[in-house]
């Protein structure tokens, strides 16, 4: 008999993967960590029973959630990344060439750790590069007190439930405001929209006082489940965000990154919501 992994995310609708076998699975300081392989989705990260990532459609987000901001601004020499334990986005954004540092602040060791050794496709190597800074600690903490400021603010965190609940609230997003030089661009993970209606709205009040530009951008992502996957872009400079299809075709081409999900095209079209989000808004 044959054993599922079923997610907990939502009460009454869930998915399930057939394990295969379980590679890690251990109670961290900060979460329930799992690492197995499954049937269709190769080796799968779940953090207190809610599905991260799948070797199989990690690309996915983690192109959108690196490229279309790092394009965007086309010059991003310092990055800070919040969460990101699985490396998967260390690993996209270290492939721009202008990203001078590209410093980490992950709250769970042990992901790190663990992806490392049973994701090693996920970093491919990130961890090593010199470029990369990796910082243990509660993101929350690194944007209220860090005397650094960054071209481009990535998280990627849980969902507002247990550790990433802070990474979703007003105090958060004004140290993002603090760290961010001027003309710098925020994007962070906003859940599903269609199964968590509320974070698209909450985000959007929340940021929307502290930024000049606040819009939100989608991509389905199949193992998160429930249609497609949010992301939150906040900015104090509205024409990054307004950039024609040419001039980022023109620095998509120049950088060499070849990419199996994002491209200029899609980039503009990801901005566009279906109307019951911007009605939501
Ligand atoms: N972190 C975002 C997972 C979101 C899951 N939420 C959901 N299915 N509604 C992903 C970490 C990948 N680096």
């Amino acid at each position: 008999m044959s054993e599922w992994f079923n997610e907990t995310l939502h009460g009454d609708y869930h998915q399930g993967f057939n394990v295969r076998e379980v590679l890690f699975e251990s109670k961290t300081d900060h979460q329930h960590l799992v690492i197995f392989e499954s049937g269709s989705f190769g080796r799968v990260m779940a953090l207190d029973g809610i599905i991260q990532t799948t070797e199989r459609d990690e690309f996915i987000y983690h192109e959108m959630l690196a490229h279309t901001p790092l394009f965007a601004h086309g010059n991003a020499k310092n990055v800070l990344i919040i969460g990101g334990g699985d490396g998967g986005l260390l690993r996209e954004v270290l492939k721009h060439p202008e990203v001078e540092s590209a410093v980490q602040v992950e709250i769970d060791q042990a992901v790190i750790d663990m992806c490392v050794k049973y994701l090693p496709n996920h970093s491919a190597g990130a961890y090593e590069n010199p470029r990369a800074e990796i910082v243990i600690g509660d993101g929350i903490d690194f944007v209220k007190q860090c005397d650094r400021q960054f071209d481009v603010i990535l998280s990627d965190s849980t969902d507002p439930i247990g550790p990433g609940e802070v990474l979703f609230t007003s105090p958060f997003y004004e140290g993002i405001k603090r760290c961010l030089k001027p003309g710098g661009i925020f994007a962070a993970q906003n859940g599903v929209a269609f199964m968590q209606p509320d974070e698209v709205s909450t985000s959007h009040k929340r940021l929307s006082p502290l930024f000049s530009d606040t819009a939100f951008y989608a991509a389905a992502v199949p193992t998160y489940i429930g249609g497609i996957m949010t992301f939150a872009w906040a900015s104090n400079d509205p024409s990054v965000r307004a950039l024609d299809l040419s001039t980022l075709q023109a620095r998509f081409t120049a950088s060499g990154i070849k990419t199996r999900y994002y491209n200029p095209a899609l980039h503009i079209g990801a901005f566009a919501l279906p109307q019951y989000l911007v009605d939501s808004l």
